[in-house]
């Protein structure tokens, strides 16, 4: 067991099942979305799932502005009124952090201990990226976007502002956007007021918020966020793959009643409808299967057309839950490209990707003469 208050420094990995106070830490600062919170198609501002490196900074809307400089023939500062008054775009985004699914692996790596429910799908409004930076007149040569944040801290032993890049093709696509507000609302603070990125079909970390500046360089953006963060290693030599778009990932709600600690669900015998929703940054969704033994055997499940093509889909399916005894149900999605989920956890270093199939332990039976199960916790 860790000391109470001793720091590990993230990277490091933990062969506990136990959290550690400083997980402990991260995960009361960063929630996730509850899983009930799949029945919106559209999830409430305050349901949506955070994460937060730093400390949300305080920032003072009139005097706010984006600066867009670097390797340009002419710099721009935009007020968050010049921003506005251009031509808005309005897209029901998907946004999920590439780490979820991470506190399931084993030795776990150390951060924000995510399950699987890292997720959510806003309205985000704002104005495209791409005509903003032809009038800023990229110049040859440049070869990626970095992207800073207001907020500011330590990580890896290094002192940063919260940086990320795009390659240059990816920042001038067309659905890249500027978004100041989020479901028809400004942005709350921890959702990046007054103005982040949106990089659709991307894990979370390219989404910058509280964006202050946009700086196009002529060589590859050698920022901690982009170079040693977020990547797949399977060791610390190994220089790994970054991590871009969003692997397919498929959620139930979970049917019944909750037992308090364990989340167990209890069903009476009956006929159910699992519903759920299923996403993919790297083509459509084309199934959705589900099991309710575990993984042995699957049924498909029906798919409900998604608001955008960079929001999740909705996917219900009926389960003969009519005899009493014990299931494990389970839900996989595979999209247009051909990827589907792995019934077992993907481990790496940093625990990013991690998109096993999601597992939920039903009790059919009576709900007044039911056994918690031993095994609770
Ligand atoms: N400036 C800044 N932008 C950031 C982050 C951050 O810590 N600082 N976290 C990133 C990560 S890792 C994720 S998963 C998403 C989370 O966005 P949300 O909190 O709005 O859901 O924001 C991204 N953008
Ligand atoms: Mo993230």
């Amino acid at each position: 067991m860790d000391e109470v208050g001793q720091s590990r420094p993230a990277g490091t990995l933990i062969n506990t099942p136990d959290i550690t106070p400083d997980e402990l830490q991260l995960a009361v600062r960063n929630h996730s979305m509850p899983l009930e919170a799949l029945r919106y198609d559209i999830t409430p501002v305050g349901l949506h799932y955070l994460l937060i490196h730093f400390d949300i900074p305080v920032v003072d809307a009139s005097s706010y502005e984006l600066s867009v400089g670097g390797h340009v023939r002419r710099q721009l500062r935009l007020s968050i009124d010049e921003l506005m008054a251009r031509p808005s775009t309005t897209l029901a985004v998907t946004l999920e952090c590439a780490g979820n699914g991470r506190a399931r692996l084993h030795p776990r790596p150390m951060s924000q201990p995510w399950l699987c429910e890292a997720v959510g799908t806003a309205e985000w409004t704002g104005t495209p990226l791409a005509p903003i930076l032809e009038e800023a007149g990229v110049l040859d040569g440049a070869v990626d976007v970095v992207f800073t944040g207001l907020d500011r801290g330590v990580q890896g032993g290094v002192d940063q502002h919260y940086e990320r890049s795009l390659s240059l093709e990816d920042a001038v696509r067309a659905e890249v956007l500027l978004a100041y507000a989020i479901n028809g609302r400004p942005l709350p603070p921890q959702h990046g007021f007054p103005m982040r990125l949106i990089v659709p079909g991307w894990y979370g970390m390219a989404h910058v918020k509280w964006l202050r500046a946009i700086t196009v360089i002529d060589q590859p953006f050698a920022g901690y966020q982009q170079a040693r963060a977020y990547h797949h290693r399977m060791s610390d030599g190994d220089s790994g793959a970054p991590v871009a778009t969003i692997l397919p990932r498929a959620l139930m709600v979970p049917p019944g009643v909750p037992d308090f600690m364990s989340r167990t669900r209890f069903v009476e015998p009956s006929t159910q409808v699992i519903e759920g929703r299923a996403w993919s940054g790297r083509g459509t969704i084309v199934s959705v299967d589900l099991s309710a033994d575990g993984g042995a055997s699957w049924m498909p499940t029906t798919l409900h057309d998604p608001r955008s093509p960079y929001a999740w889909c909705g996917w219900t399916c009926e389960w003969d839950a009519t005899r009493p005894g014990e299931y494990e149900l389970c839900v996989r999605a595979g999209d247009a490209a051909g990827n589907v989920q792995p019934l077992d956890q993907s481990w790496n270093v940093e625990g990013v990707e991690n998109n096993a199939v999601q597992r939920v332990r039903v009790v059919v039976g009576s709900l007044a003469d039911r056994q918690v199960p031993a095994d609770s916790r």
